[in-house]
């Protein structure tokens, strides 16, 4: 790379502010490049351009960040607060240049100093804070609220280490995972608040005053320092700018000094370490809790900081306590916060001494419980002596929650209410209790949450059911069916459509005769497309974009891979977090399965077959000994690794099929290949995936699904009209009643479905390499079969035959495209944000 990239007389036109192009953005560049980074003008490469444009635009954000918390202040409206653990923000700068209205006048800027802004933006890191679909949907939701005005902050923690990075060996496909040191470069995107700091304790004791106030003394143990770090987030088309706040551990004392002094150096940054490891990695388990003390350590952490935060902010408001839940919505993004509401009880009780019963209407109206999965190995319980450890006090208020007759009047004391109501049924009440009885006993984060909220929601009508259904059955009838609601899941279509895929997003707005940001925040309006479905000029240039988004994603797969890629056959897409219940191993079986018919066919039969190209991504959550599970993802890999390498490699079928792993599965790497995919999976067994957004951003930009009755495939499917999707599989009421088929009568694979046990025989023989270690894998699809692959198989490759032969037709399949497109406005993450804001929160919109 050579540089400096401009030529120094347009440099010193920029500094004198007398260019032709934006002279104001070029001399803050500039400037920028001269002052903040310490650097001779245009003696910088495409990462100090980045550095220096994002500070630039920085500067835009802070102004308005600036504007919206002080009208905040001014108006003191309700607000809302986002609980995640989780924000997978991706790239800023891209995302803030459209929101602000300036990505043509930094482009023109940019390239009038010697840079294309193409290149700069791929310069960023991603904000890789999360794991998968929660996350993300938390990062879509700031975008929403902040795009309709509403007075929501994010709470999180910084992380120092984001998702890991995934590599894949070359030589057997294995996964190794290095750390994200995603903050070694300073992030511009933060304003570091070393002034906004709370203390919060861990361990110590918690000393009862009396048992007739229900009050008590929480003293001594380890104090840690929690340091806020803010995001400005801004919205699309509008000043609002809100915050997203994350907390930084950090020792209290830098070190001890005694010990110093005695002459052990170790003792006294010991505690430095520990302060400074709570937010030192996010964990990379999805779906699983594992009771890593840790862990909780990171929840309490950022809850009491929070909820510290909050309280300062309300008291400047100095209304009565008793009014908290007027000014205050608390979202809790699944479990992992849900000691919040243990804390805000203890400040309310025990600092704010109000009356245990007052407290408890105050938490019960603050806070509000979204479920994300309804997978057993999800549910949050932790040990009670491990909390007993840490954090004695909220031990007792949880214990208090359940039953203490002796301080809390009989409406807030939940199991004398709950014996009341149902006398005599111990069965119910065991159901029903936060307390799981064993060795050692667990609290249920879950019931916890649910008795805690004012409402509690699923993520898609399917989930929601199951949540009310399946998951809490008993407190349904206990609270009665008012108390249950669902927000169907949404995604931001600024981030999903405009940014990631710019030419169909101007082949839109040219088509709807609208202005872009009309539609781009009303997403209904691309039904307006509908009208244009017949129109053949309409059809080539709708299939042209998606043509050149997949000649896009070729163009950077030959690079990472070297591999070339024909861009005119299919493009069939798998891209998420592995996880057995997703059942990439469906999938990857599908492949082999369409490989040894195009093997088996004669050359000249071949070239009937469409031609398709299979890319997978994602992580597999580290393996870890302790849970069987988590070893054969991996080996999903190393299978997708290794039948990728024979077929690529097979002159007798190349031409037809062949199949990539990309490594690194995030945001960036989503945004190429969503708006690239024909075709895309969402195969979870029915009733195991919530909801799903993903199947919502390749419909967005075109693409149709193959998938199962489940999560928000079935909203997709009500919206598109199912001949628009490819169904297949088994239904929601049918899975358990296969799972105790599998353990009571097993039916031999070979008789349920003949091909798949030929692909299975066809591993086994070792054609892909391996020496039987995918036995393991293979084993649980021919017993137990938990994820019911054995029952699905061959309506899954019926459903892909349908689509070969959908896309013969490719007129048709055009028209299919365009519909499909035409009717996601209902997955507008705007249209969720603002069921949160009417049906939940209960806040309205505050105009700058
Ligand atoms: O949340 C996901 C669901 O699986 C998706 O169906 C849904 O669309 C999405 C948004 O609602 N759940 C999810 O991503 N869970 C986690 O990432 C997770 C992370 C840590 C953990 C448990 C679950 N301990």
């Amino acid at each position: 790379e050579k540089w400096p990239k401009g030529d120094e007389k347009s440099w010193k036109a920029a500094l004198r502010g007398v260019t032709t192009e934006s002279p104001e953005i070029s001399k803050s560049i500039v400037n920028h490049v001269q002052t903040s980074l310490a650097r001779a003008p245009y003696n910088i490469d495409d990462f100090g351009a980045y550095q220096a444009a994002a500070l630039s635009v920085r500067d835009n954000l802070i102004v308005n960040w600036n504007s919206t918390q002080l009208e905040y202040s001014r108006k003191s409206p309700k607000r809302a607060y986002y609980l995640s653990l989780e924000f997978l923000m991706g790239r800023t700068l891209s995302n803030a240049l459209l929101n602000l209205g300036v990505l043509d006048n930094y482009s023109s800027s940019l390239s009038s100093l010697g840079f294309s802004l193409e290149d700069i933006l791929v310069q960023e890191r991603d904000a890789a804070l999360g794991n998968g679909g929660l996350g993300r949907l938390a990062a879509c939701y700031l975008d929403s609220s902040a795009t309709q005005e509403l007075p929501v902050w994010g709470y999180g923690l910084r992380y120092k280490y984001g998702i890991f990075q995934q590599l894949i060996k070359a030589d057997d496909g294995t996964q190794l995972e290095a750390p994200d040191p995603w903050l070694d470069h300073q992030n511009p995107w933060e304003l570091p608040r070393l002034d906004v700091t709370y203390e919060v304790r861990f361990y110590g004791n918690a000393q009862r005053w009396d048992e007739g106030t229900g009050r008590a003394t929480w003293s001594g143990g380890q104090e840690v320092l929690a340091v806020a770090y803010d995001v400005m987030i801004p919205g699309y088309g509008t000043k609002n700018t809100n915050n997203l706040r994350l907390w930084e551990s950090k020792p209290k004392r830098g070190f001890d000094l005694q010990s110093f002094n005695a002459g052990n150096y170790e003792r006294s940054v010991e505690s430095s370490n520990s302060a400074a490891a709570i937010t030192s990695v996010l964990y990379p388990n999805d779906h699983t809790s594992f009771g890593k003390e840790l862990r909780l350590k990171q929840q309490y952490f950022w809850t009491a900081a929070s909820l510290a935060d909050m309280l300062r902010r309300f008291k400047h408001l100095e209304k009565p306590i008793s009014q908290f839940a007027e000014y205050n919505a608390i979202q809790l993004n699944d479990t992992h916060p849900t000691l919040a509401i243990v804390e805000l009880m203890r400040i309310l009780v025990d600092e704010e001494e109000v009356p245990w019963d007052g407290a408890w209407t105050i938490v019960t109206n603050t806070f509000f419980f979204t479920n994300h999965t309804v997978l057993p190995e999800a549910l949050e319980k932790w040990s009670v002596p491990l909390l007993e450890h840490l954090l004695p006090r909220h031990l007792q208020i949880i214990f208090d929650i359940v039953s203490h007759p002796a301080i809390i009047r009989e409406s807030s004391l939940f199991l004398q209410s709950v014996e009341k109501k149902f006398p005599g049924d111990r069965e119910k009440l065991s159901r029903l209790s936060l307390i799981e009885e064993g060795f050692p006993k667990q609290v249920r984060m879950a019931n916890l949450a649910v008795v805690g909220s004012r409402r509690v929601n699923g993520v898609a009508e399917l989930h929601s059911d199951l949540v009310q259904k399946n998951l809490f059955p008993d407190f349904v009838e206990f609270y009665g069916k008012s108390k249950f609601g669902n927000v169907t899941n949404g995604i931001t279509p600024r981030r999903w459509l405009d940014q990631c895929n710019p030419s169909l997003s101007a082949l839109i707005t040219e088509t709807l005769k609208i202005e872009r940001n009309v539609w781009l925040k009303d997403l209904y309006k691309l039904e307006g497309l509908l009208a244009h479905v017949n129109d053949s000029e309409f059809q080539a240039r709708w299939a042209a974009v998606k043509h050149q988004n997949k000649e896009r994603l070729a163009l950077f797969v030959e690079r990472q891979l070297g591999i070339k890629i024909d861009a005119s056959a299919l493009f069939d897409v798998q891209i998420k977090r592995l996880h057995e219940y997703k059942r990439q191993t469906l999938n990857i079986l599908g492949v082999i399965h369409r490989y040894l018919l195009i093997k088996s066919l004669k050359p000249e039969e071949r070239k009937k077959v469409v031609k398709k190209v299979v890319f997978f991504a994602g992580k597999a959550a580290p393996a870890c000994t302790l849970f069987k599970m988590s070893t054969l993802l991996p080996l999903t890999i190393r299978l997708i690794v290794n039948v990728a390498r024979v077929i690529n490699a097979d002159p007798d079928t190349n031409q037809y099929l062949s199949l990539f792993f990309l490594p690194d599965y995030s945001v960036s790497l989503a945004e190429i290949l969503i708006p690239a995919s024909d075709i895309s999976q969402h195969i979870s067994t029915a009733g195991t995936e919530a909801s799903g957004t993903s199947n919502m951003k390749f419909c967005l930009n075109g693409g149709l699904l193959v998938g199962t009755v489940d999560g928000a495939n079935i909203e997709i499917a009500e919206e598109v009209g199912e001949d628009n999707v490819f169904f297949f599989g088994h239904l929601t009421p049918d899975v358990e009643d296969l799972r105790y088929q599998h353990t009571y009568h097993p039916i031999p694979v070979e008789e349920k479905s003949p091909a798949l046990a030929h692909v299975l025989n066809t591993v086994s023989s070792g054609i892909f390499g391996g020496d039987g270690v995918y036995e393991p894998l293979l084993n649980t699809v021919r017993q137990g079969d938990f994820y019911i692959l054995t029952d699905d198989f061959d309506s899954y490759i019926r459903a892909l035959e349908m689509v070969d032969e959908a896309y013969s037709d490719r007129t048709e399949w055009i028209k299919k495209s365009i519909r499909t497109s035409a009717k996601m406005g209902k997955f507008s993450s705007d249209r969720a944000i603002q069921d949160y804001a009417q049906e939940y929160w209960n806040i309205e919109s505050v105009k700058l």
